[in-house]
């Protein structure tokens, strides 16, 4: 295949400014106020659906409603939010180690049978290799497992299969492996590799763990998705720089005409991990594909490809090429079929390269820089455009004599979008039933539609009405820095609690009546048991001394919707959130001589200002029970 387009087209596109690809709509003044119609939700009515997207560099998850695209809430993931309190009492901290960034993309909604089942929302972490899993039931992060050995930029996830069995996780870099171990860049090809990472997930709990690896050549394996129906087992993901560069990957990894997706049979790389067919490296399983043959095939795609989805189906795999004006449908059941009669082109490290005419059922014209593909379950496919700046729809196959040999006949119709398209997700596109509905586009560029908020600006993203034969762009709406990928759930699939329940809280240093509350002095340990109600905390008075450890413990015992207490230490960098019927714990050592106000930060009632106490730190060997003695003030 010759590149259809140059580099330097490309570059001097980019230079020039965004490239469009046709009219925009919703300009007259019925239009207007259609689209306004179509999106508006009145003061007291609710959204049909959650827009879960991914916060990229901020760490966070943020929520939105659809079709008003409005921020709701923000889900702290992998950065402390002291708005909810994230990363300041000790269970979040823990969570977070050492790290106070992440860098999300990819959030996967987990699926019973193909459809999503409303319990778990996993996210990756790019910058420090983790996965996180954040409960539906309270919308928050109940862990996150990582960094993942052997895994170095772990972009490629979190891609979940069908029955939540897996989150599968593939290497944007590669490195000498073990980790820790050091090679000159120079001998990429040889000491570096890459990694794909099966992570298992209990059906019961979610609780996550790292099941097996796959050693892969040094490849920067880029996004990828998992299979359903005919390709049930699989998953599939493209990769840039099959060059293996390792510097200038600008120019360097951009030589080869195409590069080569990766196959992998993840049922088949379980088994043989069961079989004993793997080798141990820093504690995982590791497969090496050369000598376990039938987990892993690679497949030409053209050219520096970037998402690679699978439809609702199973059957057809979209690519996009950014740097090809055409997207590539691999057919999996012709994969199966070149996999079975060995049609091969060849092999790289002793992985056999599926022949590409063998597997291709055709290149799609879409137009320039085509990144990600989802669908409405009716036969269409929606193609991201970066360099246009436009969504493209176009039609999957089967496809007539007559298409096939004019493929720019598939293409039905493109909106354009502002400015720059990253991802862009459909309602329910990854499962075997969309929802369809909507398009969100998650714009890179806002380029400045929003009134100036100076240099540094936001994104945008923009919903498209897909409902109908021509897409429809209906609104705008701007979003933290940066989202990459989203997940859309429609309300009635979820039924998150809205109180945490009395009987269910397990907390063995909860408190629910005064009584119970205490302040408590064991050698240079000052534990502290508080409750909080509107608008006090019991007791409101904490003494210890300097070189004591303290640990306070607040339960809200509230059991009324939205009823939140905030714990706020003053210069003591603490600040806990409670919901109703949550207990939080901090422990700090005390260090400095004072008495410290706390308060509750989040305004709970009238007198919530009022809602306030001291800790005395007293000097050692002072205070009112003198050396040994803790109280706590009024009860
Ligand atoms: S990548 S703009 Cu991080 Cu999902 Cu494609
Ligand atoms: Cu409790 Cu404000």
């Amino acid at each position: 295949m010759k590149p259809t387009i140059t580099l330097n087209a490309i570059a001097l596109v980019v230079a020039l400014g965004f490239t469009s690809c046709g009219k925009q709509t919703g300009t007259s003044q019925a239009e207007r106020t259609a689209n306004a119609v179509a999106s508006y939700v009145a003061p007291g009515e609710k959204d049909e659906y959650y827009l879960f997207y991914s916060g990229g560099h901020s760490g966070q998850v943020y929520v939105a409603g659809i079709p008003s695209l409005r921020h709701i809430s923000t889900i702290p993931v992998f950065a402390p939010y002291p708005a909810t309190g994230y990363g300041f009492d000790e269970e979040s901290k823990k969570m977070l180690g050492d790290f106070s960034w992440g860098d999300v993309h990819h959030p996967a909604l987990s699926q019973t049978n193909s459809k999503y089942d409303g319990r778990w929302l996993f996210v990756n972490d790019n910058a420090n290799n983790r996965i996180a899993r954040i409960d539906l039931h309270d919308f928050k992060t109940h862990q996150i497992l990582g960094p993942i050995p052997n895994s170095i930029g772990n972009h490629g996830s979190s891609f979940i299969t069908e029955n939540s069995e897996y989150i599968l996780c593939a290497t944007r870099f590669s490195v000498p492996l073990p980790k820790g171990r050091v090679a000159d860049p120079k001998d990429y090809e040889k000491e570096f590799n890459g990694m794909v990472s099966g992570i298992k997930v209990d059906p019961k709990t979610g609780e996550m763990k790292v099941g097996w690896q796959i050693l892969t050549p040094p490849f920067d394996w880029d996004l990828g998705s998992t299979g359903k129906g005919p390709s049930s087992g699989w998953a599939f993901w493209t990769s840039y720089n099959t060059e293996m560069a390792h510097d200038t990957l600008e120019v360097n990894s951009t030589q080869k005409d195409r590069d080569l997706a990766a196959v992998v049979n993840w049922r088949a790389a379980e088994k043989a991990v069961a079989e004993g067919k793997a080798e141990m490296m820093d504690g995982v399983p590791i497969i090496d594909p050369a000598k376990v043959p039938g987990v892993l095939y690679f497949v030409p795609i053209g050219k520096s490809p970037h998402g690679m989805d699978v439809d609702p189906t199973g059957k057809w795999i979209v690519a996009g090429g950014k740097l090809q004006p055409a997207t590539t449908v691999l057919n999996f059941e012709k994969v199966q079929a070149a996999i079975n009669n060995k049609t091969f082109e060849g092999e790289f490290r002793g992985v056999p390269i599926l022949k590409y005419e063998a597997v291709v059922e055709g290149e799609v014209p879409v137009g320039l820089g085509p990144l990600h593909t989802q669908y409405d379950g009716k036969g269409n496919a929606y193609t991201s455009m970066f360099i246009d700046s436009c969504i493209v729809k176009w039609k999957l196959p089967p496809w007539t004599d007559e298409e096939k040999k004019d493929l720019t006949k598939v293409v039905l119709d493109k909106v354009p979008a502002h400015f720059s398209t990253g991802h862009l997700v459909v309602a329910g596109s990854d499962t075997a039933q969309p929802y369809g509905k909507w398009c969100v586009a998650m714009n890179k560029l806002s380029a400045g539609r929003h009134i100036n908020v100076g240099p540094s600006q936001p994104e945008s993203s923009q919903l498209i009405d897909i409902s109908g034969e021509k897409m429809k762009m209906i609104a705008e709406a701007y979003t933290e820095p940066e989202p990459h990928f989203a997940q859309i759930l429609k309300v009635t699939d979820v039924q998150p609690t809205e109180v945490y329940p009395k009987d269910e809280n397990k907390d063995p240093n909860a408190v629910w009546e005064k009584a119970q509350s205490s302040v408590t002095r064991n050698g240079n340990q000052v534990v502290a048991k508080l409750m909080a109600i509107r608008s006090r905390f019991n007791p409101d008075r904490i003494d210890a001394q300097v070189g004591d450890e303290l640990t306070v413990h607040v339960t809200n015992v509230e059991q009324t919707r939205d009823m939140i207490h905030g714990f706020g230490l003053i210069e003591h960098n603490i600040n806990m959130v409670m919901d109703p019927g949550e207990t939080k714990t901090f422990h700090i050592k005390l260090t400095k001589p004072g008495v410290f106000p706390f308060y509750c930060t989040n305004f709970c009632s009238a007198l919530h200002q009022e809602m306030q106490g001291y800790l005395v730190v007293w000097k050692p060997g002072e205070g009112p029970s003198g050396a040994s003695g803790a109280v706590g003030g009024t009860k």
